[in-house]
């Protein structure tokens, strides 16, 4: 494979790992735990892998040292970081016993299911040690919940020999993988289940998971984009610029763009959800914004739009829990199929309300026949597929025209589109991401070797230099609750969204008022791997005012 200057340069990186994990180690284990929610539900669903401790590495004199062979998923959406992951967890395996093996399950979930693999070498794992992607071996969003594909699954594990598989996921993936953990579990097939926090939207974290890998890269790779629109706005001055940014539903990336970039208008779909804004108001909030700034002589500015957005707009919202119940089949569990598309939209709108008609009709045609037909497979609305930013300009636009025709606004208004999310997730990953990819890989091989399952890779105190990081394990029973999906009430990790009475939106909610009226861009430009630490190893801004004690 061909390398450019910064790849060959950066491959030499050998990423930090915590003081614990630089020698053998051993568990210390703290008291049996419980549920977020829904205890007795959760404990009877898993009976085998409810109530275990919290886990956190010491270092010990000497470590069970046995040969075992691992296999490894990626599942879900990129984020940067993944390739450290499996470099990490490569090296633990191997720092335990040579002998060890690691093996690769290709494209995803369905990987495991349909028996293709590979098997990592020391050349393999170096082309790709701190690079962005996940082309290393494939990712795929197949859903690993049904008993014959855990079976199909535990056919190649005994071929190979494999005693332990991690997977690399969001929320719905690590779900997965603890069911897979308690089946196994359950039958006694002596193979352990790992997790591991992944997903650029950052709403994998709790109490014990500090944030998702790949979040901090991608934030950054989308800021330094934001900022180059600003000080391209700011030059010009003659555009507005409707800037959407990834994040399925929270808005996490949203947020952290607008902490680093400051721009005039960042939405927050929590916040709308929290305040029962209508599509209207938002219009209207972003027009005023607009209309003040063509005030004050400056008809640009930008804003930033989360993708979600629009499932948190509550009458949406409403239309949207019904669209997931009337498209899923009852009998099944599974998205009902149609001969056409067409007779998919005609059979939503015979079976919804007539409010929720209502509201499905007064959308624009495109984003109307998105909601009815695009679902991923996890059932979920594709987000990324609604132009909302389009949607967003054409109608402020349409609103600041009948202000003129009143008197109220004397501006001009022209808008560019953009969506930031692709760009940004299989960026090379910043020091942060390399450094705590590598250290839950690894880490993972620990929890491996004593003999865990059904835990959470976890990596605690990041806003400390590297060395002081604390490694350890989470049941995943431990983030649970039961939470209404696809018209079935199921056990899920329970997705984290913005707080608004948490530090990072009181920041935001504090210093927007003056963003919106006044210039105060900030350029944060691209992410540096060599350079002063203040510079080059920095958190996001959410996880520094999150942490800030
Ligand atoms: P994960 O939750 O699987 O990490 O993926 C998140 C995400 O990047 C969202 O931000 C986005 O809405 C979605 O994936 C896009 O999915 P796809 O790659 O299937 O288009």
């Amino acid at each position: 494979m061909e390398k450019s200057a910064l790849q060959i340069a950066r491959a030499a990186y050998q990423p930090k790992l915590p003081k614990a994990l630089q020698g053998p180690v051993k568990a210390q284990e703290g008291a049996a735990t419980q549920s977020v929610g829904n205890q007795d539900e959760i404990k009877a669903l898993f009976p085998n892998t409810y109530g275990m401790p919290v886990v956190e590495f010491v270092p010990a004199e000497s470590e069970n040292k046995e040969a075992i062979n691992v296999g490894i998923i990626l599942s879900g959406g990129q984020a940067p970081g993944g390739h450290n992951v499996i470099s990490g967890l490569y090296d633990g395996v191997k720092s335990l016993n040579k002998d060890s093996k690691l093996y690769g399950f290709l494209m995803g979930p369905g990987g495991l299911v349909d028996h293709k693999y590979v098997e990592f070498t020391d050349e393999f794992i170096d082309e790709y040690r701190n690079t962005g992607g996940f082309d290393i071996i494939g990712s795929g969003r197949t859903k690993l919940e049904k008993e014959a594909q855990f079976e199909s699954g535990i056919e190649i594990l005994r071929e190979l020999g494999i005693k332990a598989l991690v997977i690399i996921g969001g929320d719905d993936s690590n779900t997965n993988a603890c069911v897979l953990a308690e089946y196994y579990a359950a039958k006694k097939y002596g193979v352990q289940v790992i997790g591991c926090p992944k997903t650029i939207d950052g709403d994998l974290k709790n109490e014990q998971i500090e944030t998702s890998f790949g979040f901090d890269t991608a934030c950054k790779t989308y800021s330094e984009l934001v900022g180059n629109i600003q000080r391209d706005c700011n030059s010009a001055r003659k555009y507005w610029h409707f800037i959407k940014v990834m994040g399925r539903s929270a808005s996490h990336i949203a947020l952290e763009c607008a902490l680093q970039c400051q721009p005039n208008i960042c939405l927050v779909s929590e916040e709308v959800e929290a305040k029962q804004m209508s599509l209207d108001d938002v219009v209207t909030y972003i027009a005023k914004a607009v209309a003040q700034r063509a005030a004050d002589g400056n008809n640009f500015g930008t804003v930033i739009v989360p993708e979600g957005l629009i499932e948190f707009i509550p009458a949406i919202k409403k239309l949207i829990a019904q669209l997931n119940e009337v498209l899923t089949d009852p009998a099944t569990g599974e998205p009902r199929e149609f001969e056409s598309a067409e007779a998919q939209i005609e059979f939503v709108l015979s079976n919804i309300t007539a409010e929720n008609k209502a509201v499905l009709e007064s959308l624009p045609a495109d984003v109307k026949r998105q909601l009815c037909l695009d679902r991923d497979p996890h059932g979920n609305v594709q987000v990324s597929l609604i132009e909302t930013e389009k949607l967003l300009s054409a109608m402020v636009a349409k609103k600041l025209g009948e202000w003129k025709k009143e008197g109220n606004y004397n501006g001009k208004f022209s808008a560019q589109h953009h969506f930031f999310g692709y760009e940004g997730r299989c960026a090379a990953p910043s020091n942060y991401d390399a450094d705590y990819c590598y250290s839950l890989g690894y880490n993972a091989s620990r929890l491996i070797s004593n003999g865990k399952t059904g835990y959470m890779s976890v990596i605690k105190n990041t806003t400390a230099p590297a060395a002081e990081w604390i490694a350890g394990g989470v049941p995943i029973t431990m983030m649970m609750n039961i939470e209404r999906r696809n018209g079935a009430n199921k056990p899920v990790i329970r997705k984290a969204l913005v707080e608004l009475d948490g530090a990072p939106f009181k920041f935001f909610a504090a210093h927007r008022e003056k963003w919106a009226k006044e210039t105060c861009y900030v350029y944060p430009g691209p992410i540096q791997y060599w350079g002063p630490t203040e510079v080059c190893d920095q958190c996001t801004k959410t996880l520094a005012l999150e942490q800030a004690k």
